[in-house]
């Protein structure tokens, strides 16, 4: 079937055909604008120019986020700072490894038991089990019924990725709505999975708040039943959550319109230094008896980022219906990826069942949480003291590991060539990447930026 061919069969709506579709805009648009540039493109291998069957692919611009960490990577400077992706790091800028995951390694590694045969398709059942209780709570009375079904993932990505292809698969309606901003990757995840994207109003730039009012107008006039991605907590790009009394307004607004909530939690325990005051927007929803889904990531919380370490949880109304919704979230991985990788949830089953090491865990993610805290006070402080133009009370009202620093992309290209500082070009900054010394280096560059840029 050629691309043509796929638009015109659209006569099913299984979400296999519609990702084809997409696949097929992609490209009839890469092919239409190959012939706009005279690029030959040649089935035959030998005549395409250089000999390569892939001589007509085009470079494909480097990732919003993670593309800064290229970067700043080939920057020979002395003074180069990345603030760009959400990395946390200690105050002398390197990379840490908790106390309490070094233990549970060492365990894992004495453990001459231990085997590495594959998990079953949905991960380790220990995992699961204290991944469900520790976003939904201890005594969670959903857990208690079995009425969640729970299943590792590839990180927090992975777990959006997962629930989103079940969703595109299984339920009746497949519009997403996104808040602005919100993270990147979040558009091309649910629209690879099938599912199609719109927006809610959230962050307003003239407050540097929340657009309660416009949220509020955006979720009432969304279709009943669509589904709607909301950050558990910690906002990102904003650092902007809602009140807990906001939060409210939004449950009973949502549960009125039945519509479907679809949490991100990849910052549990950043934004307050608290587990269970983080998970508070999750455990309002689950509280009342409905339903929806939750995507758990274990990067930034227990610094196991590249282990790739996350969790999916469907909350049903009814034990039976979990069960189901299990079987087929089986059919939705093993030929996504078979099963899941077994080193880095042993880590969390290990720090998340032993009392001790829980409780150091929490002590070693508050330390963290408050450094971060500590960063917005000395980054605040100390463009007060430099007496830079412009109110920057927002930095130590939001939360979370970003700053929304209002600076726009002019003045974060010219912060990233005369100050060799890297953010994304929204003007977010990661506060975990700053540390005492470095905040004087980015106070003079943000003074030289919002008085020399306009
Ligand atoms: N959801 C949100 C809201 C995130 O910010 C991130 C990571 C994820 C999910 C995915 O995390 P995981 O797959 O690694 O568990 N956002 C980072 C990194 C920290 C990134 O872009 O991948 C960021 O800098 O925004």
């Amino acid at each position: 079937m050629n691309a043509d061919q796929l638009l015109n069969n659209s006569s099913s709506s299984s979400s296999t055909d519609r990702r084809l579709r997409i696949l097929a805009k992609h490209l009839q648009s890469t092919s239409s604008s190959a012939m706009e540039s005279n690029t030959v493109v040649s089935a035959s291998p030998t005549s395409a120019a250089g000999g390569s069957v892939f001589a007509h692919i085009v470079q494909a611009p480097e990732d919003p986020i993670l593309g800064v960490t290229v970067a700043y990577n080939k920057d020979p400077s002395p003074v180069k700072l990345n603030l760009g992706v959400g990395a946390y790091r200690t105050e002398e800028g390197k990379p840490l490894v908790l106390n309490v995951v070094r233990q549970a390694e060492q365990l894992l590694v004495n453990d001459s038991s231990r085997v590495k045969e594959y998990l079953p398709i949905v991960g380790l059942a220990d995992f699961n089990k204290l991944s469900a209780k520790l976003i939904l709570g201890p005594d969670s009375p959903a857990v208690q019924d079995n009425r969640v079904t729970t299943v590792q993932c590839l990180s927090g990505t992975g777990s959006l990725r997962v629930g989103a292809e079940f969703l595109a698969r299984h339920y009746h309606e497949r519009t997403i709505y996104i808040p602005v901003p919100t993270w990147g990757n979040h558009p091309k995840v649910f629209t690879l999975a099938g599912l199609s994207v719109k927006s809610y109003r959230y962050y307003d730039p003239t407050t540097r708040g929340l657009n309660f009012q416009g949220l509020l107008e955006d979720l009432q006039s969304a279709p009943s039943g669509a589904i709607v991605l909301l950050h558990a907590c910690a906002h990102n790009p904003t650092g902007v959550d809602p009140t807990p009394q906001q939060w409210e307004q939004i449950r009973q607004l949502m549960r009125s319109k039945a519509l479907l909530p679809f949490f991100d939690s990849a910052y549990q325990g950043f934004a307050s230094g608290s587990l269970d005051a983080d998970a508070q927007s999750v455990r309002m929803f689950v509280a009342d008896g409905g339903e929806c889904l939750v995507a758990q990531s274990y990067a930034k919380n227990m610094g196991l980022y590249g282990e790739r370490v996350g969790a999916l949880s469907i909350v049903c109304r009814a034990a039976d219906v979990a069960g189901r919704v299990e079987s087929q979230l089986k059919l939705v991985i093993r030929p996504m990826y078979s099963n899941p990788p077994i080193h880095g949830a042993s880590i969390v089953a290990t720090i998340l069942k032993d009392r001790n090491m829980f409780h150091e865990w929490t002590l070693e993610l508050k330390a963290m949480a408050d450094r971060i805290i500590s960063m917005r006070q000395q980054l605040f402080d100390a463009l007060r003291a430099r007496g830079t133009p412009g109110d920057w009370s927002h930095i130590i009202k939001q939360i979370g590991m970003f700053t929304f620093t209002g600076l726009n992309s002019e003045q974060v290209a010219f912060m990233r060539k005369e100050y060799h500082i890297y953010m994304t070009s929204d003007g977010r900054i990661s506060m975990a990447g700053l540390s005492s010394r470095t905040v004087p280096h980015l106070t003079d560059a943000i003074h030289a930026a919002v008085t020399k840029v306009a």
